[in-house]
């Protein structure tokens, strides 16, 4: 009897199947399989050898080394099974959150609880600041009639001094006859209003809230910001009262240091208006990018109430006189912490965010 190349086949596939049940990692497997079913392989090598047989014996060879390669083969996926699903266990294992030490974990660090923005906490000093000079606090809507924000303003419809507000329209109503205020002193007819209503005035309040603009964020505005309004409204008021007011104002809030000026403006509600200013605490009046290189930077407008304002809500303007006025709470912001570029007050970065904790 001539010898055959699978004389041996039995015993092969064992070694073959040993040396499957031997790997234990996918990397072995992964380097291992050409050496067990691939080209490397004895499989292989004896496939290539069924040459050498002769024809009437080549059928039933290739049937039984058919048989061992599927054998060897089925035993090499089973293998992959359970190295891959050891694999998937041992990752989630290692990406297991143990619960009891991150409970323990957050009793020993320090608690970091959240703590006011700085434009609220701005607005609060701002407030205690005012309270202290003898005024309350009151509070107006955001969603205003064109009625409030513009027209008892002394704004009338298509007027040109419009433009100086570049207004958001809510879609209600009439088109463009409901707005996101642009300004805080919609508040000061409200305030005025009620007063006239329940005859108490007269009126020393200041009303802080946001308001809303189309206007292109940059070092110095952004378009949602806050102001707070000041409205004084008694006999003999004057625009010393103003002056005395506003200067008071600055020395308790941004200290002795900081100058402050009061410059011919225009408002429509006010006559006559000023612009007020303080000494850039950036540059401390030398000169910056965000003063622009003038030294000053304006807070706000005010002014001696119009007597028109005073009709359209029901004063008698011959016996009543005040004054009004609307500072930016986030310039505010900018100037006592130094804040070179408003837009930071909104990123949001926490790095900066906790530097006024
Ligand atoms: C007014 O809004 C007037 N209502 C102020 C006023 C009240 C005048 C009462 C007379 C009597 P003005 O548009 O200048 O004025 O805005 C006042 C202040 O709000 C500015 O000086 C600035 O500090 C702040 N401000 C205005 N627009 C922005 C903005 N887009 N971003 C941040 N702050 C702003």
């Amino acid at each position: 009897m001539t010898a055959s190349p699978l004389d041996n086949l039995s015993a092969q596939t064992d070694e073959l199947l040993a040396t499957v049940a031997a790997f234990d990692s996918l990397e072995q497997l992964v380097e291992g399989e050409p050496f067990v079913t691939g080209k490397r392989s004895i499989l292989s090598a004896l496939q290539k050898s069924l040459g050498q047989l002769a024809p009437e014996d080549r059928k039933d060879a290739g049937a039984l080394l058919q048989e061992a390669r599927r054998r060897v083969e089925a035993a090499f996926d089973e293998r992959r099974a359970t190295l891959t699903s050891a694999a998937r266990a041992q990752a989630l294992e290692a990406d297991r959150l143990d619960l009891g030490d991150v409970v323990v974990a957050q009793v020993r660090a320090p608690y970091t609880a959240g703590h006011p923005g700085i434009v609220a906490a701005t607005q609060r000093q701002l407030e205690d600041v005012f309270i202290g000079m003898g005024f309350t606090v009151a509070d107006g809507p955001e969603v205003e009639s064109d009625w409030y924000n513009f027209e008892a303003l002394n704004i009338p419809p298509a007027h040109p001094s419009r433009g100086m507000w570049d207004t958001f329209y809510v879609d209600l109503g009439e088109p463009e006859t409901v707005v996101l205020r642009t300004h805080t002193s919609p508040t000061q007819i409200h305030l005025m209003e009620a007063a006239v209503q329940s005859g108490t005035l007269p009126i020393h309040s200041v009303m802080p809230g946001r308001c809303y603009r189309r206007d292109t964020p940059d070092a110095r505005h952004l378009a949602a910001f806050h102001q707070i309004e000041g409205l004084v409204v008694d006999r003999g008021i004057t625009f010393a009262d103003l002056a005395g007011v506003i200067d008071t104002f600055t020395r308790a809030y941004f200290g002795a240091d900081i100058q402050s000026r009061l410059r011919p403006a225009f408002f429509p509600f006010t006559e006559p208006s000023a612009e007020f200013e303080i000494t850039c605490t950036l540059c401390r009046g030398e000169g910056c990018r965000t003063c622009s290189q003038t030294g000053w930077i304006e807070l706000g407008g005010c002014g001696m109430l119009d007597p028109a304002v005073l009709e359209a809500v029901g004063i008698d303007g011959d016996e009543w006189s005040g004054f009004a006025f609307g500072f930016g709470i986030d310039r505010c912001a900018q100037m006592r912490h130094q804040i070179a570029d408003m837009r930071a007050l909104i990123e949001n970065d926490v790095r900066f965010l906790r530097q006024f904790s």
